[in-house]
């Protein structure tokens, strides 16, 4: 999906985090992890390769990233779906799900939580 970073959403959180994703409209993907440069704003999850592309969109609004709606999605640790440590998984209500994931327990931490109460955030909007 094309997500438009720039529609007033001030965003919290950027990070490089691994990430893969794993079905989309609930049909299975085959994984496929990347290192992504991960932005999170007020509703949305946007993924760009490297930091400097996220610069790159926001000039030029025909340079969109890739992305997730946070409405309605569902946020859970999941220990099943890889091998991987520290893995948190996220899925929309139209089947995509993604899993994010780092090392440093810490820092996926602050992500699963922050992303839970944006999409707490705007469920009682
Ligand atoms: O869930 P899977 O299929 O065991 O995930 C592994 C595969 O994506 C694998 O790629 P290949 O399908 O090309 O072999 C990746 O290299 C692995 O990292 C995936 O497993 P983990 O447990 O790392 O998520």
């Amino acid at each position: 999906h094309n997500m438009d970073a720039s529609v007033g959403l001030q965003p919290v959180l950027k990070e490089y985090l691994n990430k893969a994703k794993i079905a989309e409209g609930g049909k299975k993907l085959r994984k496929n992890w990347t290192s992504s440069w991960v932005v999170l704003s007020s509703s949305q999850l946007l993924f760009y390769k490297e930091s400097k592309q996220e610069a790159v969109a926001n000039l030029k609004p025909s340079c969109r990233p890739d992305g997730v709606d946070l409405c309605g999605a569902a946020i859970e640790w999941t220990t099943e779906k890889s091998s991987r440590k520290n893995v948190m998984q996220i899925t929309t209500p139209t089947g995509d799900e993604f899993l994010l994931q780092a090392d440093h327990f810490p820092t996926i931490c602050k992500w699963h939580d922050t992303i839970k109460k944006t999409v707490d955030s705007l469920s009682s909007r």
